[in-house]
């Protein structure tokens, strides 16, 4: 199943058996972002950020459908929602909690990294978990675009792996259920036959 020319990484030494990983081709899939948009001048860049990922991953423009909600607490069921209509291969959600303006910072932040992750871990679509906790506004802006990368590009990048080793796992158990089961021998013809 595994092919190292697409591959996305080629992290650590060489393994002798199976090794399964997606690639970083978005090529035909289709893929939803889910926002918030509490903090929107922060959000806004972390959209922009992963549309332009998946873009350059190959993904079509109209294969991109962006979801708001109000705020991080709201992503968990906006995307389960998402995930339900069965249209996406993949959902990268994005948000932006800042511990300053909220006395209830880590409330937010626990439901939203919750309820993605429970999605997640369902392993029916890639899902990529793109808010982000921080202490205060430079923190976040440096996160968004600015010093520390574009978390919603690498959201986004997540969710394409993951879409492709998803795709690429189910095709192969689809093939090995396409196997016909081996056919029972004749039984042998110099045996007395039952009247
Ligand atoms: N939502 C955010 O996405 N980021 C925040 O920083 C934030 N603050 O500061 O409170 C926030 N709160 C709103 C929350 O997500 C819900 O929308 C609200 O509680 C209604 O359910």
């Amino acid at each position: 199943m595994s092919r190292p020319e697409t591959k996305a990484s080629s992290y650590g030494a060489e393994h002798d058996g199976p090794v399964h990983e997606g690639g970083l081709s978005g090529n035909g899939k289709r893929f939803a972002i889910v926002a918030a948009r509490f903090n929107d001048f922060i959000v806004e860049k972390l959209i922009d950020g992963a549309r332009a990922a998946l873009r350059r991953a190959g993904v079509a423009q109209e294969d991109i459908e962006l979801f708001r909600c109000p705020g991080a607490m709201e992503i968990p069921g906006l995307a389960r929602k998402v995930a339900d209509t069965g249209k996406f291969d993949g959902i990268v959600c994005l948000g932006a909690v800042i511990r300053g303006a909220t006395p209830h910072f880590d409330l937010v932040v626990r439901e939203a990294a919750a309820g993605v992750g429970t999605l997640a871990a369902e392993g029916k679509i890639a899902v990529a978990f793109g808010v982000l906790a921080c202490d205060n506004i430079e923190q976040a802006v440096e996160r968004a675009g600015a010093k520390a990368g574009n978390r919603g590009a690498d959201a986004a990048m997540v969710a394409v792996e993951m879409a492709d080793l998803y795709a690429r796992m189910d095709a192969e158990k689809k093939a090995e259920a396409a196997v016909p089961v081996s056919v029972v021998p004749a039984p042998p013809t110099d045996l007395p036959r039952r009247k």
